[in-house]
């Protein structure tokens, strides 16, 4: 069930209660209740039961890596019999504060934390796990030896753009990078950025910009066309998050520099796909993990936590180097048929059990 900023605004709108009476409705004909719930054989407690609420608890919800990673979230619940409830992100500190905390009021045996500002969330989280609420963190770093860490190991991530990107230009060329401070996975691409210019003198970073504006893509493609523009020697440009790769590709497209420029960046989609593929496109190779195949270690991580079984503090979500001639060459146009020739893109090991089911 998705629970929105409209719903989850104290004193309710009329709309919010229109929504809630209609779900409850539909609920009731079909004879289920709100959101499935059922029990899993052979399963520990409490999931032999059924009935275990798990909340996800979002600080961005928009764009394709952000609803991949709910969808996938959403499937690994129902395999598990989890009745799941969404909180919508809106880049809003205080929002995630309060759901939160309206997921502790709720009664739910577990809190999945995607992404937020940690110094805003670290009381209410241990406030959670004061209650005997689990709770597991994606790209959030909570500093709390009590929550799990799922990411998408962010160091490789950046290793292997930042290989192909030498690779292809070879160990000198002028940069343009796209980057906003204070996400975690940014932070940590960041850092290897910052190690990879060290060890290569000859990679000058030209321009930097970057927004987490909605529309993402075109307030960043806005800032590129600027920078394009100041620094016409820029050849490579760095955007370790799909949503800014597509903003740089945007402005590329717009300036015709698709011959000129070559963008490297990190996540994928089919909209992504489609986008390196076209003819002529500056965005040449992306490293990334498939975003629901994490939203679906997210919950059974939570899942193992309920259960009390055995997790790592550090799960970790490998990812994959992609690149234009892979998916010219494989005629891949879709997350589904990457799948076909790269395993990691189907399912990932992290987070398991026997009692799980896995099926991506
Ligand atoms: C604004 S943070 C965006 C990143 O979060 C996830 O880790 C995705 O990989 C995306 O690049």
């Amino acid at each position: 069930m998705k629970i929105s900023a409209q719903m989850t605004k104290r004193g309710g709108t009329r709309r919010a209660l229109g929504a809630i009476a209609l779900a409850v409705a539909a609920a009731a004909m079909s004879g289920l209740p709100a959101a499935q719930a059922a029990s899993l054989q052979g399963a520990p407690a409490p999931f032999n039961k059924g009935g275990v609420k798990i909340a996800l608890v979002n600080y961005l919800s928009e764009g394709d890596f952000f609803q991949a990673y709910e969808a996938g979230a959403q499937k690994q619940a129902k395999a598990l019999g989890i009745d799941l409830r969404i909180y919508e992100g809106r880049q809003d500190a205080a929002e995630e504060r309060d759901q939160i905390q309206q997921a502790i009021n709720l009664g739910v045996a577990a809190i999945i934390v995607n992404h937020g500002l940690p110094e805003s969330l670290k009381d209410v989280v241990q406030q959670a796990l004061d209650k005997g609420i689990k709770v597991v963190a994606f790209d959030v770093d909570l500093a709390n030896p009590k929550v799990p860490q799922i990411e998408q190991s962010d160091r490789d991530l950046a290793t292997l753009l930042l290989g192909q990107a030498v690779k292809d230009n070879g160990a000198a060329f002028s940069a343009g990078y796209v980057y906003v401070a204070g996400f975690a996975p940014l932070d940590r691409r960041d850092a290897v950025w910052q190690s990879f210019k060290h060890d290569h003198p000859g990679v000058q970073e030209k321009a930097r910009w970057g927004t987490v504006d909605n529309p993402i893509a075109q307030s960043v493609a806005n800032q590129a066309a600027a920078a394009y523009r100041a620094h016409p020697d820029i050849r490579v440009v760095i955007a370790p998050y799909d949503e800014f790769a597509r903003g740089a590709n945007l402005a590329a497209d717009e300036a015709n520099l698709g011959s000129k420029l070559r963008i490297y960046s990190a996540d994928i989609s089919t909209a992504d796909i489609e986008a390196i593929r076209a003819p002529n496109s500056a965005w040449v190779a992306t490293a990334a993990t498939n975003p629901a195949v994490v939203g679906a270690v997210s919950v059974r991580a939570a899942a193992l936590e309920v259960a009390g079984q055995p997790l790592d503090h550090r799960i970790v979500v490998k990812p994959t180097l992609v690149t234009r001639d892979d998916l010219v060459k494989n005629d891949i146009h879709t997350i589904a048929e990457l799948g076909t020739k790269f395993p990691a893109f189907r399912s990932s090991d992290a987070a398991t059990a026997a009692w799980i089911p896995v099926d991506q």
